[in-house]
């Protein structure tokens, strides 16, 4: 289905004014068409920055950089130029038509990208990896991607392919070679080496929990009984008056959001109405909002007001929140009027205790990032990776079971299906629809 007999062409540069922006071409005739689009006669020399006038349509259009990257040395492992003009709309269009005119095709979405993974430069997980990184808001978000495109994770998923590969092609021996009277593998020997990958597979699976929070970002509810200072809290964090603060309790009615990077993290705070049994229709509906809030974020900021003692409203509220992530602050310690130092000490009007309420809020979400570990950050991958485990849990109960009488065949096909989805994650057994899938979520030019 996917063809990289033709040249593509695209702006690779975002969209607006910049000093410089790049064209890309790639394919077989990329360097060619280079050439009628330059207004010389020096040849392009592999990885060689020339400078050149760029033609389009009889007229020199802009001074720019050109460089060939030729196959296999290139982002795409085909022949690729990277035309650097001035970044204005206008002439990068031209760029692209001129390139056009001289038989290059226009790219789709993400099919440079996609061309490195057809032409092996890159799995899967690395292209993944790819749009990960060009759309990273946070530092986090963009290591994780980073370590991802580096092949931290592509490493791992190798290990357990060949083990997998290891242990079929053993038991295949076993079957096809019957009368030997000899298993090529004994089952004390196969129960080791699935505890192993048990091992490899959970420790990946435990660290996807993480990974995912810091691609997809989560969300932290800002949550109290009227008055106590959450929509100021917010607008603290958030370094924005996004909320509307008066002192009359009951004035935030919706749920409020706004995106925040706490400690790396992409977090979608969100303030809510003041938790209370209200006879008020509108306040009651955002109460309820506010109950919700809690059960749907990965964790909460709980918020007291220390200017006044702690009540049964506030109890309840520490109550129903025991079990969630949580970070309890004692707001208004500008005008506190107890000296109870349970909880985090803040001011929302003072901006103080922010910093120490930011570390807080980081360590209940548990989400550090050991660099150069390999992480699982992707629900796809996490998805196949959970089926794997779960045939080779099921694999293992059997043997067991069968106190190591089990059939061959029957493992085989267990095996085979743990292999099947670990070669999903890695694309070497991608279906095109899944690939035309994932690249459609690309820009083009990537
Ligand atoms: N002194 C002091 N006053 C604060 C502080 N934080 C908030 N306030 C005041 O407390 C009052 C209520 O603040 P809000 O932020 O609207 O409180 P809220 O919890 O969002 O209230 P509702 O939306 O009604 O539930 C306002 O008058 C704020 O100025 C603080 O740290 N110190
Ligand atoms: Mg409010």
């Amino acid at each position: 289905m996917f063809s990289t007999a033709d040249t593509i062409v695209a702006i690779a540069t975002p969209a607006g004014r910049g000093a410089i922006g790049v064209v890309r071409l790639s394919g077989p005739n990329a360097r060619s068409i280079a050439t009628i689009m330059r207004d010389a006669d020096s040849a392009l020399l592999p990885r060689h920055a020339t400078f050149s006038r760029i033609r389009s349509a009889d007229d020199v259009v802009d001074h720019a950089i050109v460089t060939f990257f030729p196959a296999p040395h290139s982002y795409t492992g085909d022949d690729v130029v990277e035309v650097s003009a001035h970044g204005s709309q206008v002439i990068l269009r031209s760029i692209v038509a001129s390139a056009v005119a001289a038989g290059a095709r226009l790219a789709e979405p993400g099919e440079f990208t996609l061309r490195a993974f057809l032409n092996n430069r890159i799995d899967l997980p690395q292209a993944e990896a790819v749009a990960d990184l060009i759309d990273a808001v946070t530092p986090l978000q963009a290591r994780a991607a980073f370590d991802q495109l580096d092949g931290t994770l592509t490493a791992r998923i190798g290990e357990i392919d060949a083990a997998l590969f290891d242990l079929i092609a053993r038991l295949e021996a076993s079957i096809d070679f019957p009368d030997e009277g000899y298993h090529f593998v004994r089952p004390g020997e196969l129960i080791a080496a699935l505890d192993a990958l048990l091992d490899i597979v959970t420790s990946l699976l435990e660290d996807g929990r993480r990974g995912r929070l810091i691609r997809e970002g989560l969300q932290v509810a800002i949550v109290g009984k009227p008055n106590v200072g959450k929509s100021s809290l917010f607008n603290a964090l958030a370094g924005s008056a996004r909320a509307i603060v008066t002192p009359v309790a009951g004035t935030t009615r919706d749920l409020v959001t706004e995106i925040v990077d706490i400690e790396g993290l992409r977090v979608t705070l969100v303030d809510s109405a003041g938790i209370r049994p209200t006879e008020d229709p509108v306040e009651a509906l955002g109460v309820e909002l506010a109950r919700q809030a809690i059960k749907t974020s990965d964790a909460v900021i709980v918020v007291l007001d220390s200017s006044e003692t702690f009540d049964e409203r506030d109890a309840a509220i520490l109550q129903q929140t025991r079990n969630f992530r949580r970070v309890v602050v004692a707001n208004k310690c500008d005008v506190r009027a107890q000296s109870d130092d349970t909880f985090l000490a803040v001011s929302a009007t003072q901006q103080t205790g922010l910093m120490a309420l930011r570390a807080e809020l980081a360590r209940a979400l548990d989400v550090e990032l050991q660099r150069g570990q390999p992480s699982i950050t992707n629900l796809r991958h996490l998805t196949l990776m959970e089926r794997a485990h779960g045939v080779l849990t099921r694999a293992r109960a059997s043997l067991i079971e069968s106190g190591g009488s089990l059939s061959e065949e029957f493992l085989l096909a267990d095996l085979q299906s743990a292999r099947n989805a670990v070669e999903e994650i890695s694309g070497r057994r991608a279906p095109d629809d899944l690939l035309a899938h994932i690249f459609s979520r690309f820009c083009v030019g990537k």
